[in-house]
């Protein structure tokens, strides 16, 4: 058997290499698996049926089971993401760049993610410094490389040998440009801006496994991404932001309350050693949760307007019709609801006493 690694797909077919072959075929999936609806996408590791070398063709008889798999773009087995990111042109942005480790944390929990700090030949060395003091400490791999000079680039190579790697992070940090550097064959587009509509092979809007030559002694992958903006990704539960922030995960122990948030409690471990956390890590924490929890609630409120807004009439076992509620203003309003406003009203004044008690504290 034959198994090979999907390096592009679309609904024409499949591009897969086989290491053990030395090759790469073009490929079209069994019927019986567009029958399952099993997909077939970048990265993933298939079994290949009727090979014909002359032709460098050949048919996917089976997926095998997926790693894990990116959402966008859609990539599976992904060993590791490196996470680019420039000190200008575009400026830092610590909150983003938190956002992405948090993103990629739980899209690959196997493996943290390596922050590459690209385009030094224009950022002052203090800088970097500051970065790597930083993020180092937490267990990050912090690399500092320029696609222009080619400064650390040897380095960076070394971290993707072996690897399905893919490269992640804003929109003109210098993903393409990276990959160009390892391979100048590729000719991927550069400095061009992702959300426009791009035609044509080597564009960032889907995805492709690039082998990088320069590592010569193992198959080594590496898929480019298209930037995305913070508003655009869906926000994780609250306590999975907790979670992807590792400073603040060995402090929660010893705070007070079970459910702390770590934002106002009293007798918060994390708020107590804040002097011992990067500040603007804590101030990317605070953002992130924060908008986690107000999207949470958002969503809370959405699904009940959703449920409430049909009601089952008319028998009981699911032999009942479900109908629509009637708008509010043609019905009088029931005394339950009546009750639940008068007690959210004097919630919403206990909430309000609570958090004046913290404040005098
Ligand atoms: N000074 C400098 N510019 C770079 C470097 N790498 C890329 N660039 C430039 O940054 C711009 C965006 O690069 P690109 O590779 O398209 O970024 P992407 O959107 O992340 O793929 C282009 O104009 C590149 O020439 C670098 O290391 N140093
Ligand atoms: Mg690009
Ligand atoms: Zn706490």
């Amino acid at each position: 058997m034959v198994v090979g690694t999907v390096l592009r797909s679309h609904a024409g077919g499949s591009v897969v290499h086989s290491d053990e072959l030395g090759v790469t075929l073009q490929c079209a999936a069994r019927g019986r698996l567009k029958k399952e609806r099993i997909s077939i996408l970048t990265g993933d590791r298939v079994e290949l049926d009727e090979i014909d070398a002359a032709r460098a063709t050949a048919v996917i008889s089976a997926r095998l089971e997926r790693q894990n798999l990116l959402s966008r773009p859609p990539i599976a087995n992904v060993d590791q993401v490196i996470i680019v990111q420039s000190l200008h042109q575009p400026e830092w942005s610590p909150l983003l760049c938190d956002r992405y480790l948090v993103h990629y944390q739980l899209e690959v929990p196997s493996a943290l993610p390596i922050l590459c700090v690209n385009k030094c030949d224009i950022a002052a060395p203090d800088d970097l410094t500051t970065l790597q003091k930083i993020y180092e400490p937490l267990g990050y791999s912090v690399i500092i490389v320029s696609a222009v000079t080619g400064q650390s680039m040897q380095t960076f190579v070394e971290m993707l040998t072996g690897k399905v790697s893919v490269l992640a992070g804003p929109s003109g940090v210098g993903k393409s440009s990276l990959i160009n550097y390892l391979d100048p064959e590729l000719q991927l587009k550069v400095g061009v801006v992702d959300e426009e509509v791009q035609l044509g092979r080597h564009t960032t809007t889907y995805s492709e496994l690039y082998r990088i030559r320069a590592a010569v002694d193992r198959p080594s992958w590496v898929a480019d991404t298209p930037g995305f903006n913070l508003s655009e990704l869906k926000h994780p539960e609250p306590y999975d932001v907790f979670f992807q922030f590792p400073e603040l995960t060995e402090l929660y122990e010893n705070c007070r309350f079970s459910n702390c948030m770590h934002l106002v409690e009293q007798d918060c471990n994390v708020l107590a050693n804040l002097d011992k956390i990067a500040e603007s890590r804590y101030q990317s924490y605070r953002t992130l949760v924060t908008a986690a929890q107000s999207e949470l609630k958002l969503r809370q409120e959405t699904s009940q307007k959703e449920e409430s807004s049909v009601k089952v009439v008319g028998g009981k076992n699911d032999r009942g019709v479900v109908v629509p509620r009637l708008a509010g203003r043609y019905r009088a309003a029931s005394r339950r609801t009546k009750k639940q406003q008068l007690s959210e009203h004097t919630a919403e004044q206990t909430d309000e006493l609570e958090e004046d008690a913290l404040d005098d504290t």
